[in-house]
């Protein structure tokens, strides 16, 4: 029997907006050390830190259990792949070097037993605001990301905080779009589009949007599934793969099973 291989993203740890993080941070931490014997990978797509910017000789203060728990897997075998998002892309070899862990800049398309998986956090992808776009770009950016450290962290991780703070309280209760639909999702949409040129891909799982997303999409001549992960701010879920089966599952303490 196959070990299972586990998505999750968008805990956001450490955001100012977010009333309850130790308890946020227990519980992922119990979610994995739950998983730790039956899981051959975790893939974490995106946001997992609300903002993570590492300079080259300090890191953000907290996390320590996490990243703990994350290096106790790592140490006995377990691949744990960290994708960045758009709160958490400034890591520059110390989520590799010191808990283990394989960090993906970009959407990664690869095979895991038997199937075709296109995984991504999702920001950037169909997204038409053009402001987001500019900010995007800017983030990323060399240059910019070399300013950004120049700035003593006092002052730099105060800005990033409060950058990811507002972010969030923008919107109602501080929590995203309910699911907008197939035509108006720019995930859906990016991903019918990509799959057209992309006919080998099985499954689409990206994190992002915080909306639980299971969907089949069709074209002329071929299926593929995309799901949407959730967060672990509110939710708690996760999609497990055991090479049959894909599912999402909800992580209630002492219940789940998979
Ligand atoms: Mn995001």
């Amino acid at each position: 029997m196959n070990k299972n291989i586990y998505f999750l993203s968008d805990a956001h740890l450490g955001s100012l907006a977010i009333p309850h993080p130790r308890m946020q941070e227990r519980r992922l931490v119990r979610f994995l050390d739950s998983i730790k014997d039956k899981a051959a990978a975790v893939y974490l797509l995106g946001d997992i830190f609300d903002f993570w910017n590492e300079y080259k000789y300090v890191v953000p203060k907290g996390f320590t259990r996490l990243l703990g728990k994350i290096s106790e897997l790592t140490d006995n075998g377990v691949e744990v792949h960290f994708f960045t998002g758009n709160h958490d892309l400034w890591t520059y070899g110390y989520l590799e070097e010191e808990c283990g862990m394989i960090v993906h800049h970009q959407p990664l398309t690869t095979e895991l037993y038997g199937k075709v998986f296109f995984l991504a956090h999702g920001d950037g992808l169909g997204d038409p605001d053009v402001k987001y776009r500019i900010l995007r770009r800017i983030f990323h950016n060399k240059g910019c990301q070399r300013l950004l450290n120049a700035i003593h962290p006092r002052w730099g991780m105060a800005l990033g905080l409060n950058w990811a703070k507002h972010s969030r309280l923008k919107r109602a209760d501080g929590k995203e779009e309910p699911y907008m639909g197939e035509d108006k999702e720019w995930l859906v949409q990016f991903t019918k589009h990509y799959m057209s040129t992309h006919p080998n891909i099985d499954y689409f799982l990206y994190g992002h949007r915080h909306i639980e997303l299971d969907l089949t999409l069709s074209d002329e001549t071929h299926k593929a599934r995309m799901l949407i992960l959730g967060d672990w701010i509110w939710q708690f879920s996760y999609a497990v793969w055991d090479g049959e089966h894909l599912n999402m599952e909800e992580y209630v303490e002492g219940e789940s099973e998979f």
